[in-house]
């Protein structure tokens, strides 16, 4: 709203220009989006436990037993404080926020769904896999075709390191549009496992494609630095800032010992919306590196299924995800969640030296 009410007054006050810019703006919702969930945080969390919305734990995970009751679907509270600081900071005329916007909040519907099927039924039962999957591949679907009737859309792949071969998947990119996000919002789903460990990774991912999707929406550095520019795309950077924002807001609560988790309703649409920007940035295969961390995890289970099935009953590791792994070998939760941030941080420096090296 501010860039729609105050850009046409630079007439008046050129300092008012300065509204102009996708960076100021980008700074001023990732600022927002934090001070809104900080202050909201201790009213919304008191809310949840008033309304009984805590996080159930089973029997047989002991060493989380402590956690049961936390209050859980602080998603909710990410969904807000970054959607009010959009609405504030964006210019809202642009289709690719609302696009942007709209697979977050379908992605956040499908896990709210999921999280108030828990509290309704004993043993902390959501809907069924089929029920989530279906919601996922729908929102994705709208997304895919939204994006692939625009003009602009580009349907070739870009491959890190290879500049001469860019396959062009034409109607076959809705399909893949579709896996890349419902695969990464399945792959965040499973990283929330302790405190901090999904957003954590989550905040860094954004801050690396709030860069791509300004360099893909900017024409001279997209040129520079050989890829696609793609009209329009830029202003999705203050939507990257203000998850940051609300990201860190979040984190403010959900840090090591947690007062709130952010349930399916937050995991979902965090990775749903972080394959989405990875499909507007033209980056689908440099995900696989900015969320390497969700990658490993997601793979840790499929290799202990395919590994237990195999054997006829052994595990590979002692559980998965990974995360439980390092737990029951003793490793405190503080520590794996440290490391994890970490091996994030440094892999988002990976990513970002590939958008150079090409
Ligand atoms: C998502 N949910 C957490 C919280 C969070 C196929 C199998 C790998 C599925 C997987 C599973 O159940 N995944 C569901 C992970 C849960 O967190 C809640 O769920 C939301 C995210 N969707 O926001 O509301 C628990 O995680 C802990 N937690 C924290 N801090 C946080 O900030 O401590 C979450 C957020 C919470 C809390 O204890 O209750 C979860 O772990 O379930 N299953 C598993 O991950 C299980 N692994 C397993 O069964 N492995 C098997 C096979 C199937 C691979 C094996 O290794 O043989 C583990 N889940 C649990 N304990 N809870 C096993 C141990």
């Amino acid at each position: 709203m501010l860039y729609y009410f105050l850009v046409p007054l630079v007439g008046e006050w050129t300092a008012l220009n300065v509204f102009r810019y996708i960076t100021f703006r980008s700074l001023g919702a990732l600022i927002t989006a934090l001070v809104i969930s900080v202050l909201l945080g201790p009213r919304f969390i008191a809310w949840l436990r008033r309304v009984k919305c805590g996080q159930y734990i089973h029997e047989d995970v002991t060493a989380h037993a402590a956690k049961a009751g936390t209050p859980t679907m602080g998603g909710i509270m990410i969904i807000f404080s970054l959607g009010l600081s959009l609405l504030l900071w964006a210019d809202m005329t642009n289709a690719y926020v609302w696009q942007t916007f709209f697979v977050f909040v379908g992605f956040g519907a499908v896990g709210l769904w999921d999280d108030l099927t828990k509290l309704r039924h004993h043993e902390n039962r959501g809907i069924s896999g089929r029920a989530k999957m279906s919601g996922q591949c729908l929102v994705a679907l709208v997304a895919m075709w939204l994006l692939y009737i625009n003009d602009n859309c580009d349907t070739t792949l870009l491959i890190p390191f290879v500049k001469e071969w860019t396959p062009d998947l034409g109607i076959f990119y809705v399909p893949f549009g579709v896996f890349v996000m419902v695969a990464a919002s399945n792959a965040v789903n499973l990283t929330d496992g302790l405190d901090g460990l999904a957003i954590g990774p989550t905040i860094v991912a954004s801050a690396v494609f709030a860069i791509f999707i300004y360099v893909t929406g900017n024409a001279r550095l997209a040129s520079y630095l050989l890829v696609p520019y793609v009209p329009g795309i830029g202003e999705v950077t203050v939507f990257c800032a203000a998850l940051v924002g609300a990201g860190l807001g979040f984190l403010w609560f959900n840090a090591y010992p947690a007062q709130v988790f952010m349930g399916d309703v937050g995991s979902l649409s965090l990775g749903g919306v972080l394959g989405y920007l990875a499909l507007l940035s033209k980056q689908e295969l440099v995900l696989a590196v900015v969320g390497g961390l969700f990658v490993v995890e997601t793979l840790s289970v499929i290799m202990q299924v395919g590994y237990f099935r195999w054997t006829g009953g052994k595990r590979l590791f002692r559980m998965a995800p990974l995360h439980h792994h390092f737990e029951l070998k003793g490793v405190p939760e503080s520590k794996i969640i440290i490391r994890f941030w970490i091996t994030s941080i440094l892999l988002a420096l990976v990513a970002l030296s590939m958008l150079k090296l090409r």
